[in-house]
């Protein structure tokens, strides 16, 4: 059968649909395609993998509903209509559990090299200003036995909250909005309400889905309630904080710093006044790049396809409550 690919994904998952018996297209221009264009080419497609931030949308989902499965590369899936899909009884799948590690390994890093304004060191050397040695002079801020506020504690967070309890004995809190009873138990994390996560909060993590319930929640008014000492981690989605808020309890000295490994709108632009800040640091979105777990997320994207085009249920799906429907 007929796959569509809109970018190029790691072998392992091509080689698994190839010996799988599909024939592949893949789209190999380095710029997204429209939404007209994707629907164009999907037409005498059977299966879509979603390889990028293409908005898989109500009027994509109606043009192209003859598709019997869309697969994601990706954990997050903001940028699909799930409802429309489950309407249309189209399996979206997805690819958890493999990033976590990676993921919050980026979250750790930039916790870290913005605690000691790694990133604003490095450029101050580049631009010749590696001068006179003064004992008062770029100080960080340390991690030990720091408190580390977790907002949206799934695996990735746990993962990131493992990190900091092992390096710095972190104190780990965290906003759901059920308890996880694991990350109790193992770590002695605690619940709190939303607005003790933003008043207790040393580190402030974010590791939520992008949703109408989280999007802009890291606004004016909550950065207005953290620590004058913080620091906040972002490598969620860009929109569950609000960057203008953010420059300004920056600028202002509402928070100490900031991390951020996804921005709204991405990419960035060069000319951002975050990126001249001493105390952020930011990166592309390159939370699950690594080839370990690139290779892993190109698997479960295959897996999803060759199930769903063999009309199983897909091994990890975004919308199960499609086959609860089918069985009643
Ligand atoms: C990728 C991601 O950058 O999985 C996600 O939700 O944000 C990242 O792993 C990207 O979506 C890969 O296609």
């Amino acid at each position: 059968m007929n796959v569509y690919i809109t970018r190029v994904i790691p072998d392992e998952g091509v080689q698994l649909l190839k010996n799988a018996g599909h024939t592949l297209n893949v789209w190999e221009e380095k710029r997204n395609l429209t939404r007209d264009e994707l629907i164009e080419k999907c037409k005498d497609q059977d299966a879509l993998v979603v390889a990028g931030f293409n908005q898989v949308d109500e009027t994509f989902l109606t043009a192209a509903s003859h598709l019997k499965v869309i697969a994601l590369h990706s954990v997050g899936f903001d940028n699909i209509d799930v409802a429309t899909a489950t309407r249309l009884r189209i399996p979206v799948g997805n690819t958890p559990g493999v990033l976590s590690g990676a993921t919050a390994d980026t979250a750790f890093l930039l916790m870290l090299a913005t605690s000691r304004r790694a990133f604003y060191m490095h450029k101050t050397i580049a631009a010749g200003k590696w001068g006179f040695f003064e004992p008062t002079a770029d100080l960080g801020i340390q991690l030990n036995g720091k408190t580390l506020g977790i907002f949206g504690l799934g695996s990735i967070g746990l993962e990131m909250a493992r990190r900091c309890k092992a390096a710095y004995g972190m104190n780990v809190i965290y906003h759901n909005r059920g308890n996880n009873h694991g990350a109790e138990k193992e770590l002695d994390a605690k619940k709190v309400s939303f607005e003790e996560l933003l008043q207790q909060s040393d580190v402030l993590s974010v590791h939520t889905a992008l949703s109408t319930e989280t999007r802009g929640r890291f606004n004016r008014e909550a950065f207005g309630q953290m620590k004058p000492s913080a620091i906040f981690i972002n490598t969620a989605r860009g929109p569950i904080h609000d960057e203008a808020a953010l420059l300004e309890a920056l600028q202002e000295k509402k928070i100490w710093g900031a991390g951020l490994d996804v921005t709204d709108p991405e990419p960035m632009s060069p000319g951002n006044p975050l990126l001249d800040l001493p105390t952020v640091c930011i990166l592309p979105h390159i939370g699950s790049a690594t080839v370990e777990t690139r290779n892993a997320m190109a698997r479960l994207a295959a897996q999803n396809i060759i199930a769903g085009l063999k009309g199983e249920r897909l091994p990890f799906p975004v919308n199960p409550e499609i086959y609860e429907a089918q069985e009643l």
